[in-house]
């Protein structure tokens, strides 16, 4: 419990939110307030950034997640929220409210809204910072990139993931699936070291793909960056928010040619023949692309 707060006040944002037919046909206004608990004392003291919630970033990833949302309850649309703003290092308590401002209902009122409060317990996840587990663990992330300045959007993955431990090349590949008119991706695949756990660790990625204003639109579209959890330690996850090993992982060219560079012996040892086909050409170390 800490009696320190960080707010993001009156964020407004278009959405596509409600469960009436009309409000299925186009986005309307909806309000964030974001209220985070947060120890600040250290930051008092030193005057870093490092040491507090970037609320500009926090902001950033706030209104990207909503603008891409499509919940049909205001409740669902906070939950999410919560999790994303738990997601950022230090923060202990999520408070969030979601305002509509016109909403559908014949009377007289200046709004509609609801409320809730959320901490790591709530989405079982132990709480980054604290002294509960601090045992290191291994984690495989194939990241991706093919819309704005995709090198740019590596380099910024990797520079926010925490501790990357190896990194492979970067490979030029056609992409697979979705849209035809979508541009060639550059792929590449990090190993880090965390001690968040696998569901902390995904927020943590869903925090950078907003960061990095990530759209989610068209199933397999192009996206300014993707990043999917290939292996955690040897865990294996089935639920309805993550599977580990990533399902797809062994029948993609794109992530076998980076991974092969750094564990080849997690890749299956014909994979050269029997992976699908598909263009991949070797970019040399990311650095040289920046
Ligand atoms: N999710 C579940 N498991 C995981 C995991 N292991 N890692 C959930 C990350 N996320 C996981 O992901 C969809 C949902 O899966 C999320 O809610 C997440 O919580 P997403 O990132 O929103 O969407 P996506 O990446 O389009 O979905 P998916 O199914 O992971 O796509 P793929 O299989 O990764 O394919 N072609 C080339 N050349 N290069 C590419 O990088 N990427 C894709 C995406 C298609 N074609 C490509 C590339
Ligand atoms: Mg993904």
């Amino acid at each position: 419990m800490t009696r320190d707060h960080v707010y993001i006040n009156g964020l407004r944002v278009m959405v596509l939110i409600g469960v009436l037919p009309h409000e299925r046909l186009a986005p309307q206004p909806i309000q964030i307030d974001v209220d985070v608990e947060v120890d600040l004392s250290r930051a008092g003291r030193t005057d870093a950034l490092e040491d507090t919630v970037n609320y500009g970033a926090m902001c950033d990833a706030v209104a990207a997640l909503a603008r891409a949302s499509e919940d049909l309850l205001l409740e669902r649309l906070a939950h999410r929220v919560a999790e994303c703003v738990l997601g950022f290092d230090l923060v202990q308590t999520a408070h969030v409210t979601i305002t509509k401002l016109n909403p559908p209902i014949d009377e007289e009122l200046v709004s509609t809204a609801v409320r809730i409060t959320r901490t790591h317990n709530d989405f079982d996840i132990e709480q980054s910072g604290s002294n509960a587990n601090k045992v290191e663990h291994t984690v495989v992330v194939a990241m991706g990139s093919n819309l704005g300045n995709r090198a740019q959007n590596l380099a910024f993955g990797i520079s926010q993931m925490g501790s990357v431990i190896a990194q492979s090349q970067v490979f030029e590949t056609d992409p697979v699936g979705g849209p035809d008119n979508q541009g060639p991706y550059l792929n590449m695949v990090a190993v880090v070291s965390t001690t968040l756990d696998p569901y902390a660790f995904l927020r943590r990625l869903h925090v950078i793909e907003a960061d990095a204003l990530r759209e989610r639109g068209v199933h397999w579209g192009p996206r300014t960056l993707d990043l999917d959890i290939i292996f955690y330690d040897e865990v294996r996850i089935e639920d309805e928010r993550l599977a580990v090993p990533h399902p797809r992982w062994t029948g993609r060219r794109f992530v076998l040619a980076p991974l092969a560079e750094l564990m080849p012996e997690r890749c299956p040892a014909d994979w050269q023949q029997t992976a699908p086909p598909g263009a991949v050409y070797p970019r040399g170390a990311l650095s040289q692309l920046l």
